[in-house]
């Protein structure tokens, strides 16, 4: 088992969906000053690196400001990729932890949200699980009862965090009411440094030891089979509208065709750019 050393920064990874808090948390963590989002759209488009001291030893910290999956600004294959750079580069050997947010005011763990949490899943694969922490965010924004109610569910579902939790993850609270976060994103950090062990998460192992590509990483290969998926559905809908229009003698039904048509050439083209970038990776070098 590695431990860091006191002088080489830890290094954590702040991961989640677009809008969940992640830049606003190093903030409170570190006292730091990176944008936050004002909209829907997806505010940070690079990752940032901030140090930090971490406690009364003042050990060096890295916190790492990752692009939020699901944003309209950037798609998730940009933003897996930036990941994987960094973690194979610049994060090069081992992080001390990663954390993982979520916005418990979120009333539906909907479809894409699920997506999120297995890509990350899968991301840091199912050792070293006592590095990982899932933050909760928002807690301002909804009833205390309900939000107790809906961490319960993240802490028993299958299908959500009870995996990751079994194998030795925490679900941690992240509020911001008093101090601008700072008390609660400190102990949010103490969960990673109590065991002091640095690790690889599993697509640092795929990409640098078992020297996979992108999209064939367990993480990559859910974008890739969700692109090709929806890339299909994009066609078959294609060729049924063709036959619309060949058929109709309705002029209504024929702008409607045809403008559906317009769109649908457009999302195939905009699947097939987002495959033809994800395969690039299949000839670049990461090397550590
Ligand atoms: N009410 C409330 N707002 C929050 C909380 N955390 C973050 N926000 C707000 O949510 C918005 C998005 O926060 P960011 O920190 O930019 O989110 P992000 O996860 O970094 O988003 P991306 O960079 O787009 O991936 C900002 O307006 C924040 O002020 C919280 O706990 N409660
Ligand atoms: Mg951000």
């Amino acid at each position: 088992m590695v431990t860091y050393l006191d002088k080489q920064p830890a290094i954590i990874a702040v991961m989640g969906a677009t809008g969940v808090g992640k830049s606003s948390f190093i903030n409170s963590a570190s006292g730091h000053r990176l944008a936050v989002g004002h909209a829907l759209d997806s505010c940070t488009q690079e990752i940032q690196e901030v140090r930090m001291e971490w406690g009364k030893e003042k050990t060096p910290v890295l916190l790492v400001d990752t692009p939020g999956f699901g944003g309209s600004s950037m798609s998730d294959t940009e933003v897996l990729r930036l990941i994987a750079k960094y973690l194979v580069t610049s994060a090069g050997t081992k992080l001390a932890g990663v954390i993982y947010m979520h916005r418990i005011s979120d009333s539906k763990v909907e479809g894409g949200t699920r997506r999120n949490f297995r890509m990350f899943q899968q991301l840091c694969g199912s050792e070293h699980l006592q590095q990982v922490v899932v933050v909760t965010t928002w807690w301002d924004q909804v009833n205390k009862q309900v939000a107790e109610q809906r961490e319960r569910q993240l802490r028993e579902s299958e299908a959500l965090f009870k995996p990751m939790l079994n194998g030795g993850a925490s679900l941690v609270r992240h509020e911001m009411l008093q101090d601008n976060g700072y008390s609660s994103a400190q102990s949010v950090l103490d969960h990673l440094f109590l065991p002091r062990v640095a690790i690889n998460v599993k697509l640092q192992t795929q990409l640098v030891v078992e020297k996979k590509p992108l999209p064939a990483t367990d993480a990559g290969s859910i974008i890739s089979d969700d692109l090709t998926r929806k890339a299909k559905q994009c066609v078959s809908r294609l060729v049924e509208v063709h036959e619309g229009l060949k058929r109709t003698k309705d002029l209504a039904i024929w702008l409607s065709l045809e403008a559906e048509r317009k769109d649908l050439q457009e999302e195939k083209k905009a699947f097939r750019k987002q495959i033809k970038a994800l395969s690039k990776t299949l000839n670049e070098r990461f090397v550590l």
